[in-house]
């Protein structure tokens, strides 16, 4: 290796990674661990075989992400392990393995607190560092396409087919964002939907043509290395769900401007899609995350003490990117959380329900999936005909720049008319004693 093509890892940092992998070989499953650390700080040749039998114990079931903590913790401490290692033995050369193995592993344990935050940030740090040096010695990618705003949203809006709104109402619609102050009185005291429109024109990520995310090229350059959890198959209650671990260029390549960007003029087009779905992308990619903002509305407390709105009994919201092809498909479901649901590009469909639907209730999938009602697209669109406005259903069409509050516990179904980036911000009120 010569030094040009040296990579910069701490002695230090290898010292923190191998303390935290012996804290995990008492874990069930642990001794194969502690074998590769007997000699010291182990080489990639050995952690590669461990790294892949613990993946393959993470999918025993169709979610990686709610295998048991302890695969979990070990698959993630033995891919940083084998990211540094690589590192130290390959140089620069190593970094996009080395990135793509701590993306899947801090997809695999992001919910786990005991996992030593800095040192898996520093490694982030060292291997970006090498990634972005390799990437001046490569050839600038192809110009991807620009998703064109207006002919875009107009094919879009064509593709809403009027049909399945038929007896669905429109969510009270605000024309320019609300104070503080009204949207409490109009959205959040009443706990009812409020689409609000152009409230997130402003973001960079709109508002800035060198930062636009309907330039594709300017996704691919910021975000394009990383890896990202891709959900296939229209619902996790159905058993072809899965969910897969693909970079992001790829993704762009294949769902957004290839073959997989066109979507199935069929009703059962959401039963195939690939969703780059719920993911917190934007811990990942500070970039993606300088180009948003956190809506104010999040700071409005439910509960504003002496009649003042804005105080600190929520928490710091929850940042979710949605991004896909048309015709990618969230099935009806609830959350506890407050949401704000804000649309980037694209256009989306929202149907919702009110939390008391008998209709939903009586829907519910089984435990642990309560919160998703069985309820398909067509079944929602032929109930609407017969009795939506009985039912108390509702339906908003997001375009870029607008946002919905989705109160706390309202069923909602969405569906992207378009190749579609949004964003939820999802908090909760701090418990009043
Ligand atoms: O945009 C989507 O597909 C789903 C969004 C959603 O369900 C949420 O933000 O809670």
């Amino acid at each position: 290796m010569s030094d040009s093509n040296a990579a910069c890892i701490h002695p230090s940092l290898c010292k923190s990674l191998v303390s935290w992998a012996c804290s995990l070989c008492d874990l069930p499953g642990g001794k194969r661990l502690s074998s590769v650390l007997q000699n010291g700080f182990p080489q990639a040749l050995q952690l590669s075989p461990l790294r892949a039998s613990l993946w393959g114990e993470l999918h025993e079931i169709d979610d990686f992400r709610k295998a048991t903590l302890s695969s979990r913790r070990q698959f993630a401490c033995v891919s940083a392990l084998e990211a540094c290692a690589l590192m130290l033995e390959c140089g620069v050369e190593a970094a996009p393995q080395g990135l793509r193995l701590l993306d899947v592993a801090e997809m695999v344990s992001a919910e786990d607190d005991t996992r030593p935050g800095t040192v898996f940030n520093d490694l982030y740090k060292e291997i970006e560092r090498a990634f972005r040096k390799l990437e001046l010695l490569l050839p600038p990618p192809p110009p991807l396409p620009v998703i064109d705003r207006e002919g875009f949203i107009g094919h879009a809006l064509h593709a809403v087919n009027t049909a399945t709104l038929q007896g669905w109402s429109p969510v009270p619609a605000a024309n320019t964002p609300p104070t503080l102050r009204e949207f409490y009185s109009l959205a959040l005291a009443p706990s009812h939907p409020l689409h609000i429109r152009g409230a997130i024109s402003h973001w960079p990520a709109l508002a800035d043509p060198s930062r636009s995310w309907c330039n594709l090229s300017y996704l691919h350059r910021v975000a394009g290395p990383r890896t990202v959890p891709i959900e296939i198959g229209g619902s996790y209650l159905t058993p072809q769900f899965s969910v897969a671990c693909v970079g992001l260029r790829e993704y762009i390549a294949t769902y957004l401007v290839g073959e997989g960007s066109q979507a199935p003029d069929s009703t059962v087009s959401h039963h195939n899609h690939h969703y780059l779905a719920q993911h917190a992308l934007f811990e990942a990619i500070p970039a993606l995350r300088a180009d948003i903002s956190i809506p104010e509305y999040t700071a409005v407390s439910a509960y504003p003490p002496n009649d003042q709105l804005s105080g600190s009994g929520f928490t710091e919201p929850s940042i979710k990117a949605w991004l896909g092809p048309a015709a990618t498909y969230t099935p009806l479901h609830k959350d506890k959380p407050h949401n704000l649901l804000a649309q980037v590009v694209g256009a989306k469909k929202v149907r919702l329900l009110p939390p008391n639907s008998q209709l939903a209730a009586s829907h519910a999938a089984q435990p642990p999936c309560q919160n998703t009602c069985t309820l398909t697209k067509e079944q929602l669109d032929s109930l609407g005909q017969c009795s939506g406005t009985a039912l108390g259903m509702l339906f908003s069409v997001l375009l870029p720049g607008d946002m919905l509050y989705i109160p706390p516990g309202w069923w909602h179904e969405c569906e992207s008319l378009s190749t579609s980036f949004s964003v939820s911000f999802w908090w909760e009120e701090e418990q009043q004693t």
